[in-house]
């Protein structure tokens, strides 16, 4: 029914069936090499450009603690919603950890026509580590509409240059402490009482770099890529048929020279 009345529609001249709704792929891959790092699933929210998750040199607040040492992105998710400057978010789905290789998507709807679809903001977790994580500082790094109001999307590349130490937990990488190698419950280890800063990288020999599932981990290796992370339209179904015909055309059409 639904693509009965896109078809129609699209026979009309391409008017769209909602007046605003637009549905997107948000999608992580995990680019980092065999052995590599791993990611705890994507947090990520869609705003008016006035969320700011944390700035580098200030002390990280519980939400960013808790995703950049357990991976957990609730708290990050109340702090969103209590921001105002949005409210479509959440996590991206998948069983457990993102590793090298791997890819996870969702499809979300958000309201092209609000001012809280303008930004994209994101977090996540690098693993194993005490409180290592990547995420957007900039509140406005990733806007998804140009000047006309038109959805242009984003598709980005994270790299290891781009690694974050939370300064919430102390880099001892000590199994009990460290998630992902030993941890066997969140917020454990030594607080650090620091600030949101570069992350130096992993100990040489340490308990990360020296376990052979984890010797490509090294995000300070010159060009390592932990992540692309993309927001998509979705295809219309319409189009898909449109391409699907245009598909079974040429199919014919093989068949009937051949
Ligand atoms: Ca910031
Ligand atoms: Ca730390």
């Amino acid at each position: 029914m639904k693509l009965i009345k896109l078809l129609t529609f699209g026979v009309l001249g391409g008017a769209a069936v909602s007046a605003h709704a637009l549905d997107v792929i948000v999608r992580i891959e995990n680019l980092a090499p065999q052995n590599g790092t791993f990611l705890t699933p994507l947090w990520f929210g869609f705003h008016d450009g006035g969320f700011d998750m944390f700035n580098t040199g200030s002390a990280a607040s519980a939400g960013l603690e808790r995703i950049a040492e357990d991976g957990n992105a609730a708290v990050l998710g109340g702090e969103f919603m209590a921001s105002g400057a949005g409210t479509v978010g959440g996590v991206l789905n998948g069983i457990g950890p993102i590793g090298p290789g791997a890819t996870t998507q969702r499809i979300v709807t958000i309201d092209e026509s609000a001012a809280s679809s303008r930004y994209f903001s994101w977090a996540s977790m690098v693993i194993p580590s005490n409180d290592a994580f990547v995420a957007n500082d900039n509140a406005r790094a990733h806007r998804l509409f140009n000047e006309a109001g038109n959805f242009v999307g984003m598709d980005f590349v994270v790299l290891g240059s781009q690694v974050l130490d939370a300064g919430t937990e102390v880099n001892d990488e000590i199994p009990m402490n460290t998630a992902f190698l030993g941890q066997m419950s969140p917020n454990t280890g030594t607080p650090e009482g620091g600030v949101v800063h570069f992350h130096p990288g992993f100990m040489a020999g340490g308990n990360i770099l020296g376990n052979s599932m984890f010797s490509n981990a090294d995000f300070t290796a010159s060009n390592y890529q932990l992540a692309r992370i993309s927001v998509e339209a979705v295809p219309e179904p319409a189009t898909m048929m449109v391409l699907g015909l245009v598909g079974a055309a040429l199919a014919r059409r093989r068949k009937t020279q051949a």
